[in-house]
C-alpha cells in the first residue's frame, strides 16, 4: 500500500509524548517569533505615523512564508491571476451544470475512473487534482432516479488508493467504501431509496486532503413522486481549494496548514472561479429553474442565495419529499449536504447567485443566471 507523500500522520505525533513536545516546542518558538516579528511591525508602522503624518499607511509585510514551518499566518493567493485572466476565463469552457438525464429502467451503471490530472480552478491558475472521471473537479454529475438500483464501479487510475463514499446510500462504509488500490476496480450496488441530491466524494484518509483534491461531486435522486415541473435543472457543487503556491507558473498542490486553518485561496461553483460571471447560466423570462446544490467543503458552509429574487420554493437540506419553504432569501448548504431551490424571475436583467458568506464572493464563489437578454453584456 503506497504511502502518502506529503501528509503527515497527526495520530502517530500525538501518540508520541517525546515527539509530540519538541514539535509543540518548535511551534511555540515559531509563534513567539511571529509575535516578534509583528510587534517589530507595529512599532515601525507607528514610529512612520510619528515621523510622518500626512504619508500613506504602510504597506501591509510581506506574508510569512508558512511552507517553512506551518507558522501563521498563512500566505494567500487568493485573487492572484495573470494579467491575461480576462481572456482565459472567457476562453475556458465552464462547466457543464445542466442536470443529465437520469439512466432509465430498474438499474442505474456507474463507472467512474480515478485520475491525478492537473486542471485550472481559476483562469490561469493549476492545480493538481485527484479526480473522479477525468472531468477534474467536481466529478461527474450522477441523476438515477428514485427506486432504482445503482450498480457502481470505481477504476483506480491513480497512484495512491481512493475509495468513493456516497452520501446517496444506506450501505456498511467498511465494506462499500473501502479502499481501492492502484490499478484495482471495485464494485458495489446500493437501492436508491432517498431522494434528493447528495455529496459523493473519496472516503481515503486523509479525507480532508482527499476532497480538497477535487475528489467529489453531486449525484441527484429524482423522487418517484415528481416535483412540481421546471423549465431549467442546474448542479452547483461548491467547493474551497487551499494551495501551496500561486499556481500560475507551476500546478499548485494541497496545503494542509492552510486547510486546518480554513483559510482557502479560492472558493468555487462547479471547481472554477466566477466561471459562470463569464458564462452564466441561462434562462428564459417567466421560467422556472431548479438549483441543486451541494457544499463539498471539504469544510465550509455555502450560504446559498441569488440577488434580486427569493425562493419560490426551497427545500433544505435536500429534503424533497418534505414540504418546501416559500419566500425564503438564503439557505445554508451544510459542508457534506445539499439543497434544492426553484426560481422564477419574470425581469430581464443578470442575477448573481452567491455564498452570501461574502468573503466567499471575494475568492470566486459566484456566478450570473442570465434571464432573457439583457442589454449591455456579452452574450456565451
Ligand atoms: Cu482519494
Amino acid at each position: 500500500m503506497a504511502t502518502h507523500p506529503t501528509y503527515v500522520d497527526h495520530h502517530h505525533i500525538e501518540s508520541d509524548s517525546s515527539v509530540f513536545f519538541k514539535v509543540a516546542t518548535l511551534l511555540l518558538g515559531i509563534a513567539v517569533g511571529i509575535v516578534g516579528f509583528f510587534a517589530l511591525m507595529m512599532w515601525a508602522d507607528a514610529r512612520d505615523s510619528r515621523t510622518d503624518a500626512s504619508a500613506a499607511p504602510a504597506a501591509r509585510p510581506a506574508a510569512v512564508d508558512h511552507s517553512q514551518a506551518g507558522a501563521m499566518p498563512l500566505n494567500s493567493f487568493a485573487g492572484v491571476v495573470p494579467p491575461n485572466a480576462q481572456a482565459l476565463a472567457e476562453a475556458h469552457k465552464a462547466y457543464d451544470a445542466a442536470l443529465p438525464a437520469a439512466q432509465a429502467g430498474p438499474v442505474a451503471h456507474v463507472h467512474l475512473t480515478l485520475k491525478d490530472m492537473t486542471v485550472q480552478i481559476a483562469p490561469g491558475v493549476k492545480y493538481n487534482t485527484w479526480s473522479f472521471d477525468g472531468h477534474g473537479a467536481p466529478g461527474p454529475i450522477l441523476h438515477v432516479r428514485q427506486g432504482q438500483l445503482v450498480k457502481m464501479t470505481l477504476t483506480n487510475g491513480g497512484t495512491i488508493p481512493h475509495s468513493i463514499d456516497f452520501h446517496a446510500a444506506r450501505i456498511a462504509p467498511n465494506v462499500a467504501f473501502r479502499d481501492v488500490a492502484p490499478g484495482e476496480s471495485f464494485s458495489f450496488q446500493f437501492r436508491a431509496n432517498d431522494p434528493g441530491v447528495f455529496m459523493y466524494h473519496c472516503g481515503t484518509k486523509p479525507v480532508l486532503m482527499h476532497i480538497a483534491n477535487g475528489m467529489y461531486g453531486a449525484i441527484v435522486v429524482s423522487p418517484a413522486k415528481p416535483l412540481p415541473p421546471v423549465d431549467k435543472n442546474y448542479v452547483l457543487v461548491a467547493s474551497e481549494w487551499y494551495m501551496t503556491t500561486d499556481g500560475i507558473k507551476q500546478p499548485a498542490s494541497f496545503d494542509m496548514a492552510k486547510a486546518h486553518a480554513m483559510e482557502p485561496d479560492w472558493t468555487t461553483f462547479n471547481g472554477y472561479a466566477n466561471q459562470y460571471v463569464t458564462h452564466p447560466l441561462t434562462a428564459k423570462p417567466g421560467e422556472r429553474v431548479r438549483l441543486w446544490v451541494v457544499a463539498a467543503g471539504p469544510t465550509l458552509d455555502t450560504d446559498f442565495h441569488v440577488v434580486g429574487t427569493i425562493f419560490d420554493r426551497a427545500w433544505p437540506n435536500a429534503n424533497i419529499t418534505g414540504t418546501p419553504q416559500h419566500g425564503v432569501q438564503t439557505v445554508q448548504v451544510p459542508a457534506g449536504g445539499g439543497g434544492v431551490f426553484d426560481v422564477k424571475i419574470n425581469e430581464p436583467g443578470l442575477y448573481p447567485f452567491v455564498s452570501h458568506a461574502f468573503a466567499h464572493v471575494d475568492l470566486g464563489q459566484v456566478g450570473l443566471l442570465k434571464i432573457g437578454h439583457p442589454k449591455g453584456t456579452m452574450s456565451h
